[in-house]
C-alpha cells in the first residue's frame, strides 16, 4: 500500500464527478447548492440548526435558546424536550412506515430476522420495562456488551427510551477492559448475551462479564440481562442474572418515551486518547439526534426505499450514529450483520449485498485493503446492481484502495463519500455531499454545513494551501462531545489547550495532522498524537505499554504504530526485561497474549523486540520518533543530538531478540 504523504497527496489530480442521474436526484444536487448552504450555515449557525430541529425532529417542547456556549462546554436547544427512541420509532408509526422495514439483521450461521418500525418499537418498549423492573431509573447507567445482534440496537433504544444512559462495550473488549469501562460509568445493569459468533467460533461474552464483575470489584452493578444467542452453557447467579427471554414474557408493551431535556446524557462512549485511561465521552440527546439525523440524511442521500448497509460494531461510534440513530431517526431500513468475512466465507459481503438489495454501503478502509487481496473474483461473482451510494470511515484512504472500490464495488457509478470524524465529533465533519461536491481519491473533500474546519498551527492560526497542519474545528456543533465522564478538566485540556484560546475564542483540536489543497479540500493524514489506529481501532499507545508493563517480566514498554498494508498501522512494543528474564519465544507469545488478555484481542502487537535500552532524551523521555523509524525500517533521520546514549540506538537497528 503506498503511504499516505505530502508527495502522493499533491500527485492526486484525478476528480470525480456524480453522474447527473445521481445529482437530480440527489438531497443536495449541486457545488452550488452545497456551497449556499455552507455559507448559510457559517452566517448564523444558529437559525440553520433550528430551522432543521424544528423541521426534522419531534419535540415534546420546544427549546428557548438555540446555543449557550460557555467553552468548551456547549449547551443545544437548551430547555427542549425531545427522545431519540420517539425520533426514532413512534413518530414513524403514525406515517406509511409503521410496517416499513426499520432493522433487518443478518446473523451467523445463516439466522436472520427482520423487524418493522412497529415490531421494533414493540420490542423497544419490552425492553425498557424490563429494565425498569430491574430498577433501572433515569439517569442510572446501564453498560451493554453485546454481539451483533437486534437486541444490541433494542437495548440502547430501550435505554433512551427511559432516559438511562448506555454505555456500551465492543465485544472484542477484555473482561479487563470491560471492568474498567464499567466501573467508570458505575454501571447499575449489564446487557449481554450468553455468547456472539465471531469468524467460526463463540465469543463467550457472559463469561466475561462474569469475570469483570468476580469479587465484587464492580459495586454498582446489580442486575445482568442475559440475550440467549449461541445456547451454550453459561453460570446464571440467582439474583443478579436474569435471562431477557424470561422477562420479555411478562413484560408490557407499553412505555412512553420519556421527555429528556436536550443535554440530558444520551451515552458515554469510551475511546482512546494519548495519555492515560480511556475516556468516557459524552453525548447528550437533542443535538446528537439532530446531528446524527442531519449528517445520515444528506452524506447518505438516504431515500424512502433505500436499504442502507453500516458495517461497523455497535461497539464503536459509527454503530451507534450510523447503524442506529442516523437511519432509525430517518425512517430509513438499517441493516446489520453479525458477521466478518473470513476464510470459510470470504465473499459474505458481496453475498449479503445481493441478497437484500443493499443500495448504500459504508465500510472502513482496512475491509477494502483486505477485499482487494481477497481477490476481485468474488465480487464479480456476485450482483452488486443495486449499489447506489459508497462511504468509508476510520482511516486515511489510500488512492488505490479508493479506485478499487470505485471500479469493483461501485462500477464506477457510485459516487464515494470518504468520511472523516471521531468519537468525539458525534457524526461526520468532513465528507462529499455525493450529489454535490466531486471527489478526489483520498480526500474526505469539505466540511458539512456548519462545520467550521481549518488547518492550524499551534497558534491556531491557518496554514496556507498544502502546508501541513493541525485539524480543527471553530465553532460548535450540535453532535460535539459535551465532556468527558467525571472529568471537565480532562475535556478542556485534551481539545481546547493545545491551540491556546485567544479572546475568549476557543478552537477544538482534533489530534488528526492535515492539509488542504487549491481547491480548500482536506486531505487528513493521520493522528499526530500517541494515538494507533489499528484496522480502523483507535487504540493509545499507552494503553498498551501499562498492559506490557503490568506483566511482571517487563520493565520498561515503548509502542509505536508501523504502517501495515492491510490494517493501516501495526503495534510495535520495544521492551525491556526485568533483570531475572531474558528474551525467548516463550516469552513473546506470553507478552502478545497478555495484552489480549488485558485489553482484547484487537490490541495484541504485531510485533515485540526486546531491548536492553530504551532510547530516551536527557529528561527521561522516550524518543518514539526514532522508534517508529525504527519499527518502520527506516533509516533513522532527524535530529539525534538529545538522544542520551548513542549506543542504545546502534543495538536497537541491530535488532534485539
Ligand atoms: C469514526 C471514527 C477517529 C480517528 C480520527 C482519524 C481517523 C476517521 C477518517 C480518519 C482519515 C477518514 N471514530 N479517521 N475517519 N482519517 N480519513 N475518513 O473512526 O474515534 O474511532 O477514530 O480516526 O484519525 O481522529 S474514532
Amino acid at each position: 500500500m503506498s503511504q499516505v504523504t505530502i508527495e502522493s497527496i499533491l500527485q492526486e489530480k484525478r476528480l470525480f464527478h456524480p453522474s447527473p442521474e445521481f445529482s437530480q436526484k440527489a438531497r443536495i444536487k449541486s457545488l452550488d447548492e452545497y456551497r449556499q448552504l455552507y455559507e448559510k450555515a457559517k452566517a448564523d449557525p444558529q437559525t440553520f440548526w433550528a430551522e432543521l430541529a424544528e423541521k426534522e425532529l419531534h419535540w415534546f417542547q420546544k427549546w428557548d435558546t438555540v446555543l449557550d456556549w460557555q467553552p468548551p462546554f456547549a449547551r443545544w436547544f437548551v430547555n427542549g424536550k425531545i427522545n431519540i427512541s420517539y425520533n426514532c420509532l413512534d413518530r414513524h408509526l403514525a406515517t406509511w412506515r409503521r410496517n416499513k422495514a426499520a432493522l433487518i439483521w443478518e446473523g451467523e450461521p445463516g439466522d436472520s430476522r427482520t423487524l418493522t418500525y412497529a415490531q421494533l418499537h414493540r420490542e423497544v418498549c419490552q425492553f425498557a420495562n424490563v429494565l425498569k423492573q430491574l430498577g433501572v431509573q433515569k439517569g442510572d447507567r446501564v453498560g451493554i456488551y453485546m454481539p451483533m445482534i437486534p437486541e444490541a440496537a433494542i437495548a440502547m433504544l430501550a435505554c433512551a427510551r427511559i432516559g438511562a444512559p448506555h454505555s456500551v462495550v465492543f465485544g472484542g473488549f477484555s473482561a479487563e477492559a470491560l471492568r474498567d469501562r464499567l466501573i467508570d460509568a458505575e454501571a447499575k445493569l449489564v446487557v449481554t448475551a450468553d455468547g456472539g459468533w465471531r469468524k467460526d467460533a463463540i465469543v463467550p461474552l457472559k463469561d466475561q462479564v462474569d469475570k469483570a464483575l468476580s469479587n465484587n470489584t464492580v459495586p454498582s452493578v446489580q442486575n445482568v440481562l442475559v440475550i440467549k444467542r449461541t445456547g451454550q452453557t453459561i453460570s446464571m447467579q440467582p439474583g443478579r442474572d436474569h435471562w431477557w427471554h424470561d422477562l420479555q414474557a411478562g413484560a408490557s408493551a407499553h412505555c412512553p418515551a420519556e421527555p429528556m431535556d436536550s443535554e440530558d446524557m444520551l451515552f458515554i462512549l469510551y475511546t482512546s486518547g494519548s495519555t492515560g485511561k480511556p475516556k468516557g465521552v459524552v453525548h447528550t440527546t437533542g443535538g446528537y439526534n439532530l446531528y446524527t439525523h442531519m449528517t445520515t440524511q444528506w452524506i447518505f442521500d438516504l431515500r424512502d426505499d433505500d436499504v442502507y448497509w453500516c458495517t461497523a460494531d455497535v461497539g464503536w461510534i459509527t454503530g451507534h450514529s450510523y447503524i442506529v440513530y442516523g437511519p432509525l431517526s430517518n425512517g430509513a431500513t438499517t441493516l446489520m450483520y453479525e458477521g466478518a468475512p473470513r476464510p470459510s466465507n470470504p465473499g459474505c459481503f458481496w453475498d449479503v449485498i445481493e441478497k437484500y438489495g443493499v443500495n448504500i454501503f459504508y465500510t472502513a478502509p482496512t475491509a477494502i485493503r483486505a477485499f482487494i487481496k481477497m481477490g476481485e473474483h468474488l465480487p464479480r461473482a456476485r450482483d452488486l446492481s443495486s449499489l447506489r451510494l459508497l462511504g468509508t470511515v476510520g482511516e486515511p484512504i489510500n488512492p488505490e484502495a479508493w479506485m478499487w472500490y470505485y471500479k469493483v464495488i461501485g462500477g464506477e457509478r457510485c459516487p464515494i463519500v470518504d468520511t472523516w470524524w471521531q468519537t468525539e465529533t458525534g457524526g461526520i465533519m468532513i465528507t462529499p455531499l455525493p450529489g454535490a461536491i466531486p471527489t478526489k481519491p483520498g480526500s474526505a473533500t469539505l466540511p458539512f454545513p456548519g462545520i467550521l474546519a481549518d488547518v492550524v498551527d499551534l497558534e491556531g492560526n491557518s496554514v496556507g494551501t498544502n502546508e501541513g497542519g493541525y485539524l480543527a474545528v471553530q465553532h460548535p456543533w450540535p453532535g460535539m462531545m459535551r465532556t468527558v465522564y467525571g472529568d471537565p478538566d480532562r475535556f478542556r485540556r485534551t481539545y481546547w489547550e493545545h491551540i491556546p484560546p485567544r479572546d475568549g475564542h476557543y478552537t477544538y483540536f482534533a489530534g488528526d495532522g492535515a492539509r488542504r489543497d487549491e481547491d480548500g479540500y482536506f486531505w487528513v493524514m493521520g493522528r499526530v498524537d500517541d494515538v494507533i489506529n489499528v484496522a480502523g481501532h483507535r487504540l493509545g499507545t499507552m494503553e498498551i505499554e501499562s498492559a506490557l508493563v503490568s506483566h511482571p517480566a517487563v520493565a520498561e514498554a515503548a509502542v509505536v504504530g508501523k504502517p501495515d498494508e492491510l490494517k493501516g498501522q501495526d503495534i510495535v512494543a520495544f521492551v525491556t526485561l526485568e533483570g531475572n528474564h531474558s528474551p525467548s519465544d516463550a516469552l513473546l507469545k506470553e507478552l502478545k497474549e497478555h495484552v489480549v488478555q488485558e485489553i482484547g484481542a484487537i490490541a495484541r502487537p504485531g510485533e515485540i523486540r526486546f531491548a536492553d535500552a530504551l532510547p530516551k532524551t536527557r529528561s527521561g523521555k522516550i524518543m518514539r520518533r526514532l522508534l517508529r523509524s525504527l519499527a518502520a525500517g527506516e533509516e533513522v533521520s532527524g535530529d539525534v543530538s538529545t538522544l542520551e546514549d548513542r549506543s542504545v540506538l546502534e543495538k536497537l537497528r541491530q535488532g534485539g531478540a
